[in-house]
This record gives C-alpha cells, structure tokens and sequence, in this order.
C-alpha cells in the first residue's frame, strides 16, 4: 500500500492534522496501528476520542509512529493508503531515551514512505526572525525530501496573529517548494493537499 508520512518538530500539528485529514476525506471511526515499546497493536477512535487521547500542547506528546488507512475516490473506485503520525523531531540529541527511539523510528519509516507531509506552526515562525526561524533539523528533512517528488511543505495554524509572516518566511527558506497553508484545527487548505495526494500518490 502506498503511504504518506508526517513529519515536523513537536507541537506544530502532526497529529491533529492526520485525525481531521482522516474526518475530511469522510472517516469517523479511525483505526490507529501503534508500533511501540509493547509491539504493534490497534486502537479504534471516534475523532472527538482521538483528538482528546492523542492531541496535546504538551512537548513530544506523540511518542511513537502510529498510522491509519484512508481511502479516497480515484478514477472509478477507490484508492486506499497509509498516513503515517511521527513523534516529534528534535534538534540534536535528546535526553529523554524514548524520544531518541522514536526519532530514529522516524528516520527508517520516512524512506519507506511514498510521500513526505512536512508540518511547520507558521504562528511560531511568524514570531520569530527569518534566521532562528526554521531549525536544522528542519532543513535537513527538506533537503533529503526534495530529492522526492511528493514532498509536500504545510504552513499550519494559519488560523492563528503572524501565521501569515510566518508562511511569508517558510516560502522564503523553501524556494522552490510547494508549500501549502493550512489549519489542521479548521480543516482549511485540506482540498489543495487532497488535491496533491491526487496528483503525486
Ligand atoms: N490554533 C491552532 N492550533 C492547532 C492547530 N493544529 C494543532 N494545534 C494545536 O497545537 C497543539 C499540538 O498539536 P498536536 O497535533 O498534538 O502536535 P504534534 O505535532 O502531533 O506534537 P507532538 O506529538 O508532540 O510531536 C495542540 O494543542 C493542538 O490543538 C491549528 O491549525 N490551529
Ligand atoms: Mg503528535
């Protein structure tokens, strides 16, 4: 089955944006497979339990791959594929053993995956200077994605004061990139990144 990972540092949205991905191509029980420290098993939401189990403004909340199928309506039928949740990615090594297991966890899945979703908070960009705005670990995903052809770079919480300035500065860092905006919390911009599942998957 073909696949699409989500990848971005902690807190920028990777979890809300796959749960209200899932609602918006039509799911309303998802079906998570969590690959963790207890194996791989599945835990089945509605997207009001996913969101309060999974969604937190708590750093590194995510601490695992965890993954749906989704389908959407191609050609005459159906195509179904996997979007795949990440823990956060972190700059340098971290302290805590469990986010430096999943970082690496990351790191094999996302050379599997057909696609790479790069998910960035265009509010906390938009605070910043151009500089300290996008972070190493950032542009090192950037650069091995753009030897892909479905890397796709999402400017999220554009609901949100400087989410505009932010999108401003992630255009300027990633010249030459798609880069969508989009609010994983409204569920805008979902059509155009719908659109490019179409085109790339
Ligand atoms: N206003 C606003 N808040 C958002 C948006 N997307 C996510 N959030 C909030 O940002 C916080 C982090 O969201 P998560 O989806 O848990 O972030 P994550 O990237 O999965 O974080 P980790 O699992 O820690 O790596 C939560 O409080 C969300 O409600 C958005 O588009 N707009
Ligand atoms: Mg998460």
């Amino acid at each position: 089955m073909r696949s699409i990972i989500v990848l971005g540092q902690t807190n920028v949205g990777k979890t809300l944006f796959t749960i209200n991905f899932a609602h918006y191509l039509g799911i309303e029980s998802l079906t998570f497979k969590f690959i963790d420290h207890r194996g791989e098993y599945t835990r089945t939401y509605t997207i009001s339990q996913a969101i309060e189990f999974l969604v937190s403004p708590k750093p590194h909340f995510t601490r695992a791959l965890h993954s749906i199928v989704l389908s959407m309506p191609w050609g005459k039928g159906r195509k179904a594929f996997e979007l795949l949740d990440t823990a956060g990615l972190t700059n340098g090594i971290h302290q805590d053993e469990q986010v430096r297991k999943a970082m690496g966890q990351t790191l094999t899945a996302v050379r599997e995956a057909d696609l790479i979703f790069h998910l960035f908070d265009a509010a906390e960009i938009g605070k910043r200077d151009l500089l300290s705005a996008v972070s190493d670990v950032d542009y090192q995903v950037a650069q091995f994605g753009q030897m892909r052809a479905g890397y796709l770079v999402l400017a999220n919480k554009m609901d949100l004061p400087l989410a505009k300035d932010g999108l401003r500065k992630l255009q300027d860092s990633f010249p030459g990139h798609v880069v969508i905006p989009i609010s994983a919390l409204y569920k805008t911009g979902f059509k155009e990144v719908k659109s490019f599942v179409r085109k790339h998957l």
